[in-house]
Order: C-alpha cells, then sequence, then structure tokens
C-alpha cells in the first residue's frame, strides 16, 4: 500500500503555486493509500517569524487543507512540532549528512541569497528536518513541486546510506512530481518561482483573494511579445506559458484544447476567461475556508486527534533507529 507523506509551511498566504504544484494532488491521493499531511511550523521558524501570527497560520493552513479537499477522516492532518520524534530524529540524520551535500542544496543557495553568515544554521539543515519528517513514516510517496526535488533525493541518499550500515530500517520514498504544474511561475516575472515571499503580492494569487483581486491579478500579469496565445515549452514565451498552465491546472483542460479556444483571439479575452476560471475554481474553497476558521476549537481538534493517531508510527521508527545506531540504555 502506499504511504503518502507531504507539508507545506504555515507561512504568508498559500497561492496557487502551492494549490497546484501539491495540495491539488494530496487530495487525489488520499483515496490511493494511507496518507499523512502535515503543517511544518519547524520549517517556517528557519527564518523569522512573529509569533502570534505564526499561531494563526498554522490554524490558517489547517482549514485551508480541509478547505482544498484534504478529508481528515481518510488523511491525517497533524502540526510538525506537536509530535518531538521529527526533532529528534533530525538531530540523529544531521549525524550521517554531510556539510558538502548541504551546500549543494539549491534552495539554500537562493533563500541565503549569498549571505550565508547571516542566515540560520536552521535554513542551512532544513533539508535534514524535512527527510526525518518523510523517513518517520516509511513514506513511500512526497507529492511535491518541482522545487522540493533535491531535497527529497537528499532524503533518499541518507535513508540508503542508514540502510546500508545498519541493514534495513527506512523505507526509500519516491516523489510524485506532477509535470504539468511542478513549477508555477510569479505573475509578475515568468522566470522566478510563484513564492509565498515574494514582497509584491500581484506575483502570487492565494487562495484566498477575493475575485476582484484575481482579476485585477491576473490583468496586470507579464505577458510576451506578440499576441497568440500558444505556449512554447522550449521556453522563448514562458509567461503565456505559465497563463497556459494555469489555465490547465485549474479547469483539468488539455493545454492544446485551450489554445484551439483562443486562436485569433487576443491576450484579454484570454485573461479575463483566466481569471473567470481561477475564480471558479477558488470560491468553494474561499467559502468554506471562512466557515472553517468560524470554529478553530474543531480544527484544534482534528490536528490533536491527527497527531495521537500517528504517534505509535512515529515512535516505532525512532525507537528502531536508536537502537541500530547504539543510544540508550
Ligand atoms: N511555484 C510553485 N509551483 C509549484 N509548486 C510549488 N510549491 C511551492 N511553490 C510552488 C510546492 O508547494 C509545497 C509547499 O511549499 P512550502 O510552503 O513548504 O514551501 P515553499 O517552497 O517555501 O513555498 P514558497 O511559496 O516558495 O515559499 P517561500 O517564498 O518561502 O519559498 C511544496 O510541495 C512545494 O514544492
Amino acid at each position: 500500500m502506499k504511504k503518502i507523506f507531504s507539508g507545506i509551511q504555515p507561512t504568508n498566504v498559500i497561492h496557487i503555486g502551492n494549490y497546484l504544484g501539491a495540495l491539488k494532488n494530496w487530495v487525489a491521493l488520499q483515496d490511493e493509500g494511507e496518507a499523512i499531511y502535515c503543517i511544518v511550523d519547524l520549517h517556517a521558524i528557519t527564518v523569522p517569524q512573529d509569533p502570534k501570527i505564526l499561531k494563526e497560520k498554522i490554524l490558517e493552513t489547517a482549514a485551508l487543507f480541509i478547505a482544498c479537499g484534504v478529508d481528515p477522516s481518510k488523511a491525517t492532518l497533524f502540526v510538525q512540532s506537536s509530535r518531538p520524534e521529527h526533532s529528534e530524529l533530525s538531530w540523529i540524520l544531521n549525524c550521517f549528512t554531510g556539510m558538502g551535500e548541504l551546500k549543494r542544496m539549491t534552495q539554500f543557495k537562493d533563500k541565503s541569497g549569498g549571505d550565508q553568515d547571516n542566515v540560520t544554521a536552521g535554513l542551512f539543515d532544513y533539508p535534514v528536518l524535512m527527510a526525518a519528517d518523510i523517513l518517520l513514516y516509511q513514506t513511500t510517496h512526497v507529492p511535491v513541486g518541482e522545487d522540493q526535488k533535491q531535497h527529497i533525493e537528499i532524503t533518499r541518499d541518507i535513508a540508503q546510506r542508514i540502510n546500508s550500515k545498519y541493514g534495513e530500517t527506512f523505507t526509500v520514498p519516491e516523489p510524485i512530481i506532477k509535470q504539468s504544474t511542478a513549477r508555477i511561475m510569479a505573475l509578475d516575472d515568468p522566470s522566478k518561482k510563484m513564492s509565498k515571499s515574494s514582497p509584491n503580492a500581484s506575483s502570487f494569487i492565494a487562495l484566498t483573494d477575493t475575485p476582484d483581486q484575481i482579476r485585477e491579478k491576473i490583468k496586470k500579469a507579464t505577458t510576451d511579445s506578440g499576441s497568440e496565445i500558444k505556449s512554447s515549452p522550449t521556453g522563448e514565451k514562458p509567461a503565456i506559458t505559465n497563463l497556459l498552465r494555469i489555465f490547465s491546472g485549474m479547469t483539468g483542460r488539455e493545454i492544446p484544447d485551450i489554445e484551439r479556444e483562443f486562436e485569433g483571439k487576443g491576450y484579454g479575452e484570454f485573461k479575463n476567461a483566466l481569471a473567470e476560471a481561477i475564480i471558479e475554481e477558488l470560491e468553494p474553497i474561499h467559502k468554506k475556508f471562512e466557515e472553517l476558521m468560524a470554529d478553530k476549537e474543531a480544527l484544534h481538534q482534528i490536528l490533536t486527534q491527527g497527531s495521537q493517531k500517528i504517534a505509535p508510527l512515529a515512535q516505532e521508527t525512532l525507537n528502531k533507529v536508536k537502537e541500530k545506531v547504539g543510544l540508550g540504555i
């Protein structure tokens, strides 16, 4: 049986990149095996956070998971810091990970922005905590966006290293990356990934944006030269290719089918239709999100039950690793 694990940081606002690259797949996968979905708050503190806002964002993220279709009666939902096994396993895995391996991680290079002396050791160590998150549950599959591929590779390397040193300890996980929506680009600059931490709110569409905000952001979205509504998988038309991928991801329609509909039509007409397609997909999510946020106690309960449910599995893996490594009495 498939065992699926994935997480999202409770930072800033969840955008349509997170939705199309990860969350939408989570919903489909919860019917294909045992699914465990995590709000990774320990990852969030690798960069400075306001404690009050972080706490609020944890609940908002849980509400958004459910509003997007994650069903707590099928999938387990929990908060990473509620299970101490994540930090404990992370420390042990640190002792089996090379500094050189971590230095090669492109996300660290991007996020530290060339100023490595002034970022936290936690940011550097982020991939090891992510490896612990995944390996703790003997995960077989990890649905993520393209940006996380390198982190899944290092997770596999660490698991294989420990397995070959101590015998079968961890399941070696496979990534699930849906190519068409694996890397949704920023609306203001299609050479950059759509990102939560962008200072320009017009670069992303948040799942909680209003219809007017969505129309405005799509209207302002960068376009390429020329007026043809045609994608270019080879990269000459990155902006329209990105918008077509968003259209396809939101509607489930194939890109050639959308291109045919807009043959001979201009960007204006295409952008109007795209904005309406996004609104149609996000409106029910937004409504459900508001309803869920009105009962925070119920959200607390779902997260607490999730954490209790997966405790035995987390403890079993951690105890097995400690025993193999020779820790304790
Ligand atoms: N632009 C994207 N396109 C497709 N998938 C994406 N993901 C993130 N951005 C895109 C996927 O969403 C999941 C959760 O991401 P996260 O919150 O853990 O991490 P993140 O990469 O830090 O998200 P952001 O939006 O890019 O935030 P910042 O600005 O802080 O870097 C992951 O599966 C990720 O692949």
